[in-house]
């Protein structure tokens, strides 16, 4: 790979820190709307891997791990509790010392602004339905972090997974309104986002010399046959899962096909006056992406009812319908992991092929990973080849889209760097270079322990990806 490559590991706030009501910390949907409240068996996110608490030790693991780059998100809640109103110093000081503390290691901090966190306080007012409430909340946000982080951060991410938002959108902080203003109130929602972050763009570009750039989830999509009408399918939910998002925020234009459908269904967002010229004004630098596996879909001809369409998602690997758009289906080639999400390497590198062909902006892969119920040997070890093999084979397609299609990809942050809480399935479903010990419900020590992946990419970061 490029020297200077961005080898990285990633997680988020309201995943690894616990903490969640320590130093002034205000509440956010995620402290609402924890797994816990539709399955008890599983962890909520007090705890987490207390790293809010264990920074220190985490990093020095990070380092030995040889991380280039930390992908982390910023709660907040942590820094403004209410979302709008009085800064939290406590919250401030947290992230400026463990900012510091990974720049002393050589860790380029690469910082998520806003990761399914939403302040609750915010959501009681409406949350991103509420145009003129949100809009200027988070810029005031992106604000206060510009001020106190500014001159020590070089990458910016705006919103992490905004198109994963809108399709599982109430189980991480959208609001789900009930029948068909579900739709309209869900792309309304989408629209404002949009805005939100293009406004951040603009004062990040005045405030620093950052690069700032969205952080979707974007999986190529194979139609399930070569059947012309399985074809079309494959464009909508290509346009509808991936182009939309991006189209918008580094073409200023609403993508076609999806436009279409909001007409067609009456749930078109109101766009008002200069906001196209605004996200047009204010492009990305680059583009980070979050890739897990491909989508594989068929032909659909039903009519849009006023059935509630997304509430049910969970997550962007499960099975879901679009009437008139498509539907998914598994995809025989593919393996499957312990929790069901298909393995598809190769599709890795035609999503980072598609990507540089769209926009042409340079490219950084903010989470790629596999989930996994680990187990701790009695001689404190974890044995997880199957997490090898998975990395291994991406970065192998990783390699070939750079060295093969010269495609401008400049780093690789798989999740997670260390064990933390699943978004819907516990600390059971595992993704950490580092093991944490702990159950879902019993807490035992949390200590640290290092998987046989830990020594595998810390190999693969020393030889820059030349040995795999
Ligand atoms: C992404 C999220 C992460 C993380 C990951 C794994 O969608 O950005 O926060 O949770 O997916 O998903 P899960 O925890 O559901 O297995």
């Amino acid at each position: 790979m490029r020297k200077n490559f961005l080898w990285g590991a990633s997680t988020s706030a309201y995943q690894v820190e616990g903490a969640w009501d320590q130093d002034g910390k205000g509440r956010s949907v995620q402290d609402k709307n924890t797994p816990s409240q539709t399955n008890s068996e599983i962890s909520d996110f007090k705890v987490c891997a207390d790293h809010y608490n264990r920074w220190k030790e985490d990093v020095k693991l990070f380092a030995e791990l040889g991380l280039k780059a930390y992908r982390l998100s910023i709660a907040w809640t942590r820094i403004i509790p209410d979302g709008v109103g009085k800064v939290n110093e406590k919250g401030v000081k947290f992230y400026k010392d463990l900012i510091a503390e990974l720049k002393k290691n050589n860790i380029e901090p690469i910082i998520t602004m806003y990761h399914f966190d939403l302040p609750e306080a915010l959501e009681k007012q409406g949350g991103w339905s509420n145009r003129e409430m949100i809009v200027p909340a988070f810029v005031n946000y992106a604000k206060v972090l510009f001020t106190e982080f500014g001159k020590d951060i070089n990458y910016w991410l705006t919103i992490n997974e905004q198109n994963v938002m809108v399709i599982a959108g109430h189980i991480i902080g959208i609001r789900d309104e009930q029948g068909h203003d579900h739709e309209k109130s869900l792309w309304q929602q989408n629209h404002n986002m949009m805005i939100a972050q293009a406004k951040v763009i603009e004062l990040c570009r005045k405030m620093t010399k950052a690069k700032i750039g969205p952080a979707p989830n974007i999986s190529t999509v194979y139609a399930e046959t070569s059947k012309p009408e399985d074809v079309i399918a494959m464009e909508n939910f290509n346009a509808y899962r991936n182009w939309l998002y991006l189209d918008l925020s580094c073409r200023g234009k609403y993508n076609g096909i999806v436009w279409n459908f909001f007409e067609k269904n009456d749930c078109a967002p109101e766009i008002k006056e200069g906001d196209l010229e605004l996200l047009k004004a204010n492009r990305p630098d680059f583009i980070a992406f979050n890739y897990y596996g491909s989508g594989t879909v068929k032909f659909n001809n039903q009519k849009l009812g006023e059935k509630n369409l997304h509430s049910h998602q969970v997550d962007q690997q499960k099975m879901f319908n679009i009437p008139g758009m498509f539907n998914c289906v598994a995809n025989k080639n593919l393996p499957k992991t312990e929790f069901g999400w298909e393995i598809d390497a190769v599709g890795f590198r035609t999503t980072l092929r598609q990507l540089w062909d769209r926009y042409q902006l340079p490219l950084i892969i903010t989470e790629n990973g596999l989930g996994s119920k680990d187990v701790l040997t009695n001689d404190f070890k974890i044995h997880d080849d199957y997490r090898i093999d998975y990395l291994k084979q991406h970065v192998e397609q990783l390699k070939l889209a750079e060295e093969e299609d010269k495609i401008d990809v400049f780093g690789y942050s798989p999740w997670s760097a260390i064990d933390l809480i699943s978004t819907h399935e516990g600390i059971e479903k595992r993704y950490g270079f580092i093991y944490v010990n702990r159950d879902e419900k019993d807490l035992k020590d949390l200590k640290r322990y290092k998987k046989d992946s830990f020594f595998w990419y810390q190999n693969v970061i020393k030889t820059n990806g030349e040995e795999l």
